[in-house]
């Protein structure tokens, strides 16, 4: 006998994030990850390498008017991929998650797509190469479960964790949108949305 599991949706306010645990049945997320094969099919997910030098574990590409690189020349925002295409735009049902959670921001220039295998993390750090910083930051998980740090404006002090599972949207506004933050390690074979496992991050921001 099957049986349907879902999680009731809650909004947690941890450190000035805005968690809504659930906020992705599991039906709408499968149509997200119908829409980013279509996004990767034409700009495929590369390893960025540090400015120096050292690959990073995850893997990235981008939709939308912008795609953040990482390269031996430093990290910035491009209007192409490694390949020289273009980045496709950010599918209409992405957006609409930015326009019900920030209705009064401008719209997102980049949809920036991380996928962790199950070794991949992303040391403390700050997103700071956007010359808006007013502008909130909506992150959406999909697959398998990540251990999510947030820490504070500046470097140091205490850092909160906390698991984000397959269909969390995360909400950086005001002092969370400088906060310090990571992923210190993935959860393997916790969720079968994603056919070869691992998880996606995508990360929607305002870049000029
Ligand atoms: C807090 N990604 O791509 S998402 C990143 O799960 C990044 O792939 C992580 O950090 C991931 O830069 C964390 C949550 C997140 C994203 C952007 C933020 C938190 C943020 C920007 C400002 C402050
Ligand atoms: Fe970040």
């Amino acid at each position: 006998m099957a049986r349907i599991i879902f999680d009731a949706m809650a909004l947690l306010h941890v450190r000035g994030f805005d968690i809504h645990s659930g906020y992705l049945a599991l039906p709408e997320q499968e149509r997200v990850v119908a829409d980013l094969r279509a996004c990767l099919s034409r700009a495929p997910l590369f390893q960025p390498v540090t400015p120096r030098g050292k690959p990073m574990s995850v893997r990235m590409s981008a939709a939308g008017d912008y795609g953040w690189i990482s390269d031996p020349r430093g990290y910035r925002y491009e209007p192409h991929h490694p390949s020289g295409v273009t980045w496709p735009p950010i599918p209409e049902r992405i957006l609409k998650i930015w326009r019900d959670l920030v209705p009064e921001a401008r719209l997102p220039e980049c949809c920036l797509i991380n996928w962790y295998g199950e070794a991949a993390k992303m040391g403390l750090h700050q997103d700071s190469d956007e010359a808006d910083m007013t502008q909130p930051v909506v992150s959406v998980s999909l697959g398998d479960e990540a251990l999510f740090r947030m820490g504070n404006p500046t470097r140091g002090g205490k850092t909160e964790s906390i698991w984000l599972r397959s269909g969390d949207v995360v909400v950086m506004a005001g002092d969370a949108r400088r906060a310090y933050h990571g992923i210190d390690r993935v959860r393997p074979n916790s969720s079968t949305l994603l056919p070869k496992g691992g998880r996606i991050n995508l990360t929607l921001r305002v870049v000029t």
